[in-house]
């Protein structure tokens, strides 16, 4: 149970010197700040532990091996030696260990007690990535010993460097130029340069400047007076190919000599009052139920700390900025699960996000030109990294058994991701009533994506419909299907959209619709967009059972139960999907599927669709994925199963704070964190038991609180004006800030109201 008093804090006074622990620690303790993710590691640690600083929007390829993010080396390392001998938490006996994470600014610290013959040494060190600079890494370090000792600080950058496909930094250059030590190096495959400047401030000490072993030191000696506390606080900037048009070297010195003049502190005031603010915005309260308020608290940190920097137009990869796992790649997990988070509570990430999107479409008509035959239009990347070129590759996960990789077919038959992309595109303009973002490319986005379906499905003569073929669906256990219903939904509100988008620019934005429809030449397949609205094929509720068949023949396969299934493999890591895996001709599926369709168009389903859907899947879904739970906990609490919601809910908020999940699928490393499942927590929580939902006209707030809960309270974003919103078990308070443009349409508890600026209105339920 999380400290009652602190739900602010991720503590543990233990230290776990196992491979494993270590690596989960990195995730739990990560810090980061958008433009780079640094792990929650210790500052005397180094390759073998993991330690990383991966860099957001910047890829590498080596060889054959997968292409993945650049992590960059470290700055923040520092060892001290007492009388000769290395401390460190892996080889010295401790007396005490504490390290904390803070929510509230994603400060990092650690204070050890380590024993050394007859001398305690006390370290402890605070570090944080700052949100005010983003390329810049501040550490305050100390330490002090009982008895005098003679003791060597070493610190300064190591580039040994944890990466998990090869050497990506090449041409490395170790210097120091005044009183900077210096980095430099290009990446392997399209020589783009990244470097480090590291400058730490140890008053009036004199050091040496040492490089050995890839590190680039420098080394301070000291005959340590007992009990006296030395302190030296270090700033590092790590830079990379586009940060700034100027040198980058220079401007990595100049980032840390203005760090050190404004001081550690100085730095920390700025990056808290930035954090504060975040948090005014974007915290969710929880009362009554603390393991539920930390565990989602933790998840929106960790949605907050990968927020793409402003301008940079990135987005969040899979396993955030955790690591290279995943390729750092961008999935459909930041659309379909990410997103809403930001649209409805930071929505200037989530224009960051979608501008990604449209930055990356000629990668997407690349691959629709690719992956043929004759596809057209835009079929984005199932794993997309900076150009939007697809980074999955065909053989994608390997047997444990034989070490051999895997034909999966993620890559070329995951066909719902053009759609789950032009459905978040459409979404933003709806809840923000902001068409700037449409203007600027995300209607050649949504026309596109149409226009991928359209050269993708298949006209039945005989049934007089469009049909979607040889697909994957977000059930990944089963390939190749024909007419999985969500992708084909997917696909008809794709159609659907890009209808509506013609419509409101031929009224708005007449000029812009000519240009746009000039410029991709595709004016006449507008009329063919309406014909595969009109008559794409969608599974439908079974009359009797009122079950939607997943995809054709689904029903044909073994039904046998999970535990069933689980019990069929041989290896511990086995992959139950793919080829032969024990999944395959069973009904056992991997992830919400059906059950994802009837949250995403949540209002197209009548509640007794959802419930035997549920009821039907539910004990069939293995939950393979982290991205599933969350899609359960939604319609759970759609269909009045609050119990089962909030069991689900638990499952997807506690997944990163507990750092329990698998870390191998198949012999595929996949440790990391779950931006996904923590945008799952919230959509739970404020979808799930606020009951909030929002379209075009207003925002619609029905709570069913879990029972422990007494009350919940976050805030809303809708049309670009915010609202506080509190609900407890009897009322629903709604303040709409003072500043608010205008007066915005409300349905609370089935009452329609209007909310003027700074008006407060009280409903009870
Ligand atoms: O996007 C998901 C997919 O749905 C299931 N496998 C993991 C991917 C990345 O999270």
């Amino acid at each position: 149970m999380p400290d009652k008093n602190n739900l602010w804090k991720v503590n543990t006074n233990k230290f776990d010197n196992e491979k494993e622990s270590i690596m989960r620690n990195g995730n739990l303790y990560q810090i980061s700040n958008g433009y780079m993710g640094y792990r929650g590691t210790l500052d005397e640690f180094g390759r073998d532990e993991l330690v990383g600083i991966t860099v957001a929007g910047i890829f590498d390829k080596v060889g054959d091996e997968w292409r993945e993010p650049v992590n960059a080396p470290n700055g923040g390392y520092t060892i001290i030696k007492v009388d000769g001998k290395k401390i460190s938490a892996l080889e010295t006996d401790i007396v005490k260990h504490e390290q904390t994470l803070d929510i509230t600014n994603a400060t990092f610290e650690r204070k050890t007690v380590f024993k050394e013959g007859s001398k305690k040494i006390n370290i402890s060190s605070k570090r944080f990535l700052s949100i005010d600079k983003p390329n810049l890494g501040a550490i305050e370090y100390s330490f002090s010993t009982d008895k005098d000792a003679k003791i060597v600080v070493e610190t300064g950058i190591d580039y040994n460097i944890w990466d998990l496909s090869g050497k990506h930094l090449v041409n490395e250059k170790a210097s120091k130029k005044g009183n900077v030590l210096l980095y430099d190096s290009v990446t392997n495959e399209l020589k783009k340069q990244v470097c480090v400047a590291e400058l730490t401030d140890f008053k009036g000490l004199k050091e040496e400047h040492v490089i050995k072993s890839n590190y680039n030191l420098r080394k301070f000696s000291i005959n340590a007076e007992a009990g006296k506390t030395y302190k030296l606080t270090k700033n590092f900037a790590v830079f990379k190919d586009g940060d700034t048009p100027g040198n980058l070297i220079d401007a990595a010195v100049k980032t840390v000599e203005e760090a050190k003049s404004a001081g550690f502190s100085g730095c920390l005031k700025v990056h808290d009052e930035l954090w504060k603010k975040r948090w005014e915005q974007c915290d969710v309260i929880i009362e009554g139920d603390d393991e539920a308020q930390l565990a989602l608290r933790y998840s929106i940190f960790q949605l907050l700390i990968v927020a793409p920097v402003k301008g940079s137009a990135n987005s969040i990869p899979a396993r955030a900025l955790s690591g290279q796992v995943y390729k750092g790649a961008i999935f459909w997990d930041t659309e379909m699960f990410m997103f809403p988070f930001f649209v409805y509570t930071y929505p200037e990430v989530a224009v960051e996000l979608l501008r990604y999107r449209i930055q990356t479409l000629d990668g997407a008509r690349r691959k629709a030109k690719t992956e043929g035959p004759g596809f057209r239009g835009a079929y984005y990347a199932w794993e997309s990294q900076e150009s939007g070129d697809d980074a999955c590759t065909y053989f994608n996960i390997g047997d444990p058994h034989t070490g051999r990789l895997l034909r999966t077919h993620f890559r070329d038959k995951q066909v719902h991701i053009s759609g789950d992309i032009a459905i978040a595109m459409w979404e933003y303009f709806k809840l923000t009533g902001d068409d700037s973002l449409l203007l600027e490319g995300g209607a050649e986005v949504i026309l596109e994506c149409a226009r991928f379906y359209y050269s993708y499905a298949y006209f039945k003569k005989d049934k007089n419909r469009y049909e979607i073929l040889d697909v994957i669906g977000p059930d990944e256990y089963h390939e190749r299907v024909n007419n999985n219903a969500f992708t084909n939904k997917v696909a008809k509100v794709t159609f659907e959209i890009a209808l509506e988008v013609v419509n409101y620019f031929k009224e708005k934005h007449p000029d812009a619709l000519k240009k746009l429809l000039e410029k991709i030449d595709i004016a006449h397949e507008i009329p063919q967009f309406e014909e595969a609205y009109k008559l794409l094929y969608v599974p439908q509720p079974d009359p009797e059972t009122k079950v939607i068949e997943q995809f054709d023949t689904y029903y044909k396969l073994e039904e046998v139960s999970v535990e069933e299934v689980k019990k069929r493999t041989v290896h511990p890591n086995e992959y139950l999907g793919a080829g032969q895996g024990v999944a395959v001709p069973t009904k056992v599926i991997k992830q919400a599927d059906v059950i994802m369709m009837l949250n995403l168009f949540k209002d197209r389903f009548p509640v007794d669709i959802k419930k035997a859907n549920w009821e039907y899947y539910e004990p069939r879904t293995e939950h393979g994925s982290s991205l599933s739970a969350c899609a359960y906990a939604l319609v759970a609490a759609d269909v009045g199963k609050i119990d089962w919601a909030y069991k689900y809910f638990l499952k997807t908020a506690r997944l990163d704070i507990e750092a329990k999940y698998k870390v191998y699928v198949g012999t595929i490393f996949m440790g990391g964190s779950h931006p996904a499942a923590n945008g799952g927590a919230w959509m739970a929580a404020i979808f799930g038991f606020g009951g909030v939902k929002a379209n075009k006209e207003k925002v619609t707030i029905n709570p069913r609180l879990y029972s422990k809960w007494k009350k919940l309270s976050f805030n809303l974003s809708f049309k670009q004006d915010s609202f506080a919103v509190n609900i407890d078990k009897k009322k629903v308070v709604v303040v709409a800030n003072k500043n608010n443009a205008d007066s915005r349409a409300f349905s609370v508890a089935n009452k329609e109201l209007s909310c003027k600026p700074g008006e407060t209105i009280e409903i009870k339920y």
